[in-house]
């Protein structure tokens, strides 16, 4: 009954790159032993602050004000037959959707979800962007064990900050996210200055694999060996070596073929680079640089493996959203896969009212721009809906089916008839918005970093790729993880990170528990709006300058959102001193 269909587990350098680099993934719950120790340089994390107190990350937890309104949801991650662009997926899922329930709460709430893992395989679900407690933030091995079959776990956090997020599985990501576990978070602002809009929608948009003929190893050319990827027969999810944690067994297969060791990982500097962009080579974009000069392998390395493009639950463009003539109207897009999408609006102009669910400062009207939004990011964008005619939110991707899926037409559905889209338009030459120089002045209340202040911790984050023994990995200073050595601050310090891509790949380096302020690009400063973002995409050959406080405690992962990337190396943890794992992770390989 059910289509045989191949769906990719890991890129087969994910696996690799795990493999070689001694076991240890936050992506996977997995922290093999069967590697020497001396492979690792760092530890994951350190173990005392300067003072000698230590708490462990799990004593990090919520702090509501009494009387607090509490806001409760539950989860349940189960699989469900969905069906998308005319196939049938067999998908994981919370609450038998995709994407999940969106979980709207009013900023303040104590908000209790408890999750419910009926999958057969672990799980945890991450807060992306909202600013949560230590101990609530979802990461396995690190702040919390994994959710396993059968489990319950119940997280719980004030929703400090208004905006725009969502949530997701942070174990084996590729998979589980890329399967479904994924859906928004809505915070509304308290005390809304502004009148809402008359409309407010949040879009999620996704890629999935749904061929039988192309995979990741594949496509990307890493093909020996990797049968063992196969996740087999759709139709019966216990076929498909999830029953084992983590995909366990694959794991032990490539350990077993004696790809680890120490050699491959710790020396990565020489190889920095390696992919074509040597150190200081201009940005792309100082170049003149348009989307149409850049091939997949940089926009979106995976693109060839992605078939179906869902905004929500809509495959192939169908969504149609209800808005009359004159109505305001706040789209809540949300990039809930891997690759950049350029998403733009066309029949009225628009305005950037928020990034990554922090509002910018007098915001203007663009029209003709496409939204470059980087895996994780979320852009929110209003506009008035115009006399006649429905407006169209668009793809200009350079990619055929993603523009052709990811689309929604906004509208009067009586007005429209069937909601038949109206002819694909031609917008993927159009530029890119520039946030840089978008917006103008101050955001009330909102305390800003300047680009000449004296900062109490600074870091550098050069991100490249690398050989392995076994493979390639994406590195952070020429070390993949878990050999990254953590940046450890302070509660309290003020942190400046400055980072440049040195690979020919994009990287929306995603930073947990915090926003970070963004003070220059390709060393110019920002000078629109203050720019706050929890996901920054930096492109090849860009630099950028960020800073935010350290106050909120905790071991928060840094880490690039191609999760292909991250799971090949692409994370640091970023660790207030004195925060220890209890998670004891060399002791949770069995
Ligand atoms: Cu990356």
């Amino acid at each position: 009954m059910m289509k045989k269909q191949r769906i990719v587990l890991y890129s087969a350098m994910a696996v690799l790159a795990v493999a070689a680099g001694g076991g240890y993934t936050a992506w996977s719950m997995h922290k093999t032993t069967n590697t020497p120790q001396a492979a690792s340089t760092a530890p994951l994390v350190q173990t005392a602050s300067p003072d000698g107190k230590k708490v462990p990350v799990s004593a990090l937890v919520a702090n509501p004000p009494s009387g607090a309104h509490v806001q409760s949801f539950t989860l349940t991650a189960q699989e469900k037959s969905i069906s998308l662009g005319g196939k049938t997926i067999q998908a994981m899922t919370f609450n038998g959707t995709v994407p999940g329930p969106l979980l709207q709460v009013r900023q303040g709430d104590l908000v209790e979800v408890t999750v419910r893992n009926q999958l057969r395989v672990p799980i945890t679900v991450h807060w992306h962007g909202i600013p949560v407690p230590g101990s609530q933030d979802g990461v396995p091995g690190l702040t919390q064990e994994p959710i396993r079959p059968g489990e319950s776990h119940v997280y719980r956090f004030v929703a400090d900050r208004a905006g725009t997020y969502w949530y997701h599985s942070h174990v084996n990501s590729v998979q589980e996210i890329g399967l479904g576990l994924y859906g928004g978070v809505v915070v509304l602002p308290k005390n809304q200055i502004a009148p809402a809009a008359d409309r407010d929608y949040t879009l999620l948009l996704h890629e999935w694999s749904t061929t039988t003929s192309s995979s990741a190893d594949e496509t990307m050319g890493h093909t020996a060996g990797m049968s063992g990827m196969d996740m087999g027969s759709m139709g019966n999810m216990g076929g498909m070596d999830m029953g084992s944690p983590g995909g366990e067994t694959h794991m032990n297969e490539m350990n077993g073929m004696n790809m680890g060791g120490a050699g491959g990982m710790n020396s990565m500097s020489s190889m920095s680079g390696m992919a074509g962009m040597p150190m200081g080579a201009p940005s792309l974009r100082t170049q003149g640089f348009q989307v149409t000069d850049m091939d997949w392998s940089a926009l979106g390395e995976m693109a060839g493996m992605y078939d179906v493009y869902t905004v929500n639950q809509e495959a192939g463009g169908k969504t149609l959203l209800e808005a009359k003539p004159g109505e305001t109207v706040r789209l809540r897009l949300v990039n809930a896969g891997n690759m950049t999408h350029l998403m733009t609006v066309i029949g009225t102009p628009f305005k950037v009212v928020a990034i990554d669910g922090r509002d910018i400062a007098n915001p203007t009207p663009i029209e003709n721009q496409l939204l470059p939004m980087g895996a994780g990011q979320r852009y929110d964008i209003e506009f008035t809906m115009p006399k006649n005619g429905p407006v169209q939110l668009v793809s200009g991707d350079p990619e055929d089916r993603a523009r052709t899926q990811l689309r929604a037409t906004i509208g009067d559905a009586a007005a429209s008839g069937t909601g038949s889209a109206p002819d694909l338009p031609d917008v993927q030459h159009e530029p890119w918005f520039d946030f840089t120089r978008y917006g103008s002045g101050s955001i009330p209340g909102v305390q800003t970093f300047t680009l000449n202040q004296k900062f109490d911790k600074t870091f550098n984050m050069d991100l490249g790729v690398g050989m392995g023994q076994s493979g390639m990995v994406y590195t952070i200073n020429g070390k993949a993880f878990p050999n990254v050595p953590p940046f450890v601050v302070n509660t309290g310090e003020t942190v400046r990170i400055h980072i440049e891509n040195r690979s020919a790949y994009i990287h929306p380096m995603h930073l947990h528990g915090h926003s970070f302020q963004v003070l220059t690009r390709d060393g110019k400063p920002i000078t629109g709006s203050p720019i706050f973002l929890d996901t920054l995409q930096v492109l090849p050959g860009e630099t950028y300058d960020i800073a935010f406080r350290a106050d909120n405690p905790g071991l928060w992962m840094f880490h690039c959102h191609d999760l292909h990337h991250a799971s090949a190396g692409m994370d640091v943890v970023v660790q207030y001193a004195g925060v220890t794992d209890p998670y004891n992770p060399m002791d949770m390989s069995e």
